[in-house]
């Protein structure tokens, strides 16, 4: 049996169905878990609860129309995860695990990350796909589900988010066939673009303090962020989602750290130009992501996080 059709099985004969993001959202994330949301609808003529842990960022809400993410665990029987490469991911204390009686549920694990560890009783992971609303969107098509226009925006920003606007690696002829097929159904590409692009003026300060952070040594580009700068651009965390991206942009850069101070500990994202796997080098801190860009957190101030990692980045490259 295809697992489309699994899934299918499982949606039918469970009655709750919860549907679960991981934390810190990203647009792919949030989209993955609402196009479940339609699919779920689709098959039980009711909205299914969705999950994240994390609040959803302002500028992604304007996605939700009409759906809405608890941050509150209810009961119940079937947990459908999605984009996360791990439980942790989604319940990030253990006690929320506990709670959830996971142990005693139906686990299904929607995802593309290299560093999925594989949990869940159906597991529907592809490190090829772009993204996990490309995985989503091929259900839709395999089951034959007619895709209307909020969910096709909804597909859009996903996929266009997750390929950095189609411009990294995983921008593919899939990712590709599949925006032209969502336009055809006549979403409006530069709208959307524009409405999870746009920044605010404390979010545009918050970045230029970050990236008057920035050293280059030996092809190793660094920048951090601290609470105090959040304090003082009157900013928060979610503006500085995409910053990374104009560390690994400059020439010449090989892997790009990006170091943020949380309230505790730090959250490291990093980037890779091909020459090394920051998947791997992020795992061994308990991270982990894909090929050319991962993340992890770790519980040091800045200043010993970005030695180590720094030192583990040095390691890798000598041996290329
Ligand atoms: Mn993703």
């Amino acid at each position: 049996m295809h697992y489309s059709e699994k899934l299918v099985k499982i949606i039918r004969s469970n009655k709750r169905i919860l549907i679960a993001t991981h934390i810190d959202p990203d647009a792919d994330g949030i989209a993955a878990a609402l196009s479940c949301g339609y699919l779920v609808r689709h098959y039980k003529k009711r909205k299914p609860v969705l999950f994240c842990h994390s609040p959803i960022p302002s500028r992604y809400r304007f996605l939700l129309e009409g759906w809405k993410f608890s941050r509150k665990v209810p009961a119940f029987d079937v947990l459908l995860a999605v984009d996360s490469a791990g439980i942790s991911r989604i319940f990030p204390d253990a006690a929320h695990v506990r709670a959830a009686r996971l142990d005693e549920k139906m686990v299904i694990n929607i995802d593309h990350h290299k560093s999925n560890n594989s949990f869940g009783a159906l597991r529907i992971i592809n490190e090829d796909a772009s993204s996990a609303c490309e995985i989503i969107y091929y259900i839709f098509k395999k089951l034959r589900i007619p895709i209307n226009e909020d969910l096709a925006s909804v597909f859009y920003c996903g996929i266009y988010s997750e390929t950095g606007g189609f411009v990294y690696q995983n921008t593919t002829r899939e990712s590709l066939e599949i925006a032209s097929e969502l336009i055809a159904r006549g979403i409006e590409p530069s709208e959307l673009v524009r409405k999870m692009n746009a920044k605010t003026l404390s979010g545009t300060l918050l970045l230029s303090r970050v990236l008057s952070t920035i050293e280059i040594e030996k092809g190793v580009a660094v920048m951090q962020l601290t609470q105090d700068m959040l304090r003082k651009s009157k900013a928060r965390m979610v503006d500085s989602e995409n910053f990374v991206s104009f560390l690994n942009a400059i020439k010449n850069v090989k892997v790009a750290l990006f170091i943020r101070e949380e309230k505790q500990g730090v959250r490291i994202s990093l980037r890779s130009d091909g020459s090394i796997d920051v998947d791997q080098l992020a795992r061994k801190y308990g991270g982990g992501g894909h090929r050319l860009a991962a993340g992890v957190r770790l519980s040091y101030d800045i200043k010993t996080a970005r030695t180590e990692i720094l030192r583990a980045i040095q390691r890798e490259l000598k041996k290329v």
